[in-house]
């Protein structure tokens, strides 16, 4: 995968030479590259913001250098190498909620370009035209607004970069994870079996693999149900079987509750909202 990030900011993305991001890069795996918005400036301020028309407070990005990083990395004509155009995304409190989902989605481009914004935003006819020549998907990661889009890259790049083949080392741990299966994960522990005065359940010690998966399970649901009631009410009701349904009643589910916290029903056939992870086939 290719991935071009423009921001007036580039030390931001230090953090991406580490880790498992930075081995991707270093075997190709992940072809990185960050650009400074002012490299398309052509004041001697190098100036990047104004005021915004209509009045208000704050500044807004103008629109020539962003103009001029489009051209330069999502060129109107294919170069001639047969390169792919880039999809745009840009982080943004009024973009659509990034999800596992959209993750998945990212991870199956082979080249992503990522507009950084500062302030109260970039002019609106940036991604207007962009719209005109790349797919254009504007990202929120939440209900709360940041100084920039650099920081949301980075979680983004984190989310999309591990579903991409050869980049977790355990490619088996990409479907047992939380978000999977549309449920939150069950506990996890490690030894020591007893510290201090906090036990491993005795489950987990048994040898009983059976036994374990069932509680696993059962945990699993009873937390998506404490904490997350609109995960469990999104699945799809195929996905709950007999013994699960057991469960959520032991855990006093309100299967009315659910259904009012309802936001999104999945729409993928195996019922979790997902496409499987790359390498597995959809049941
Ligand atoms: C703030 C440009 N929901 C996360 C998020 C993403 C981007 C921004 N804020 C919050 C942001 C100012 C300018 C982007």
């Amino acid at each position: 995968m290719r991935v071009d990030i423009v921001s007036i900011f580039p030390e931001y993305f230090a953090p991406l030479d580490l880790s498992l991001i930075g081995k991707a890069r270093a075997n190709g795996t992940l072809r990185l590259a960050v650009h400074d918005l002012r490299a398309w400036t052509h004041d001697v301020h190098r100036t990047v913001d104004d005021t915004p028309y209509g009045g208000g407070p704050g500044m807004v990005m103008r629109p020539e250098p962003w103009g001029e990083a489009l051209d330069a990395l999502a060129p109107e004509e294919l170069a001639p190498d047969g390169v792919t155009l880039p999809r745009l995304v840009v982080p943004s409190p009024a973009g659509e909620p990034f999800t596992q989902a959209m993750a998945y989605e990212l991870a199956a481009e082979s080249h992503l370009l990522f507009a950084c914004g500062r302030y109260e935003g970039i002019d609106q006819r940036v991604l207007d035209h962009a719209a005109t020549r790349v797919r254009v998907t504007e990202v929120s990661l939440g209900d709360y607004v940041l100084f920039g889009g650099e920081v949301a890259v980075l979680v983004i790049l984190e989310a999309v970069t591990r579903l991409l083949p050869g980049v977790l080392g355990n490619a088996g741990s990409l479907d047992e994870e939380s978000h999977a299966h549309g449920l939150l994960e069950a506990p996890m522990y490690t030894k020591p079996a007893l510290w201090r005065g906090h036990e491993v359940p005795e489950v987990l010690r048994s040898g009983d693999h059976g036994r374990i998966a069932r509680w696993r399970r059962d945990e699993a649901l009873a937390r998506t149900a404490g904490r997350r009631p609109d995960l469990l009410a999104a699945l799809a009701p195929e996905s709950l079987d007999k013994r699960d349904r057991a469960a959520l009643e032991r855990a006093g589910v309100d299967r009315a509750a659910l259904e009012r916290a309802a936001v999104d029903r999945p729409t993928l056939d195996d019922g979790t909202g997902f496409p499987p992870p790359p390498g597995r086939v959809a049941k």
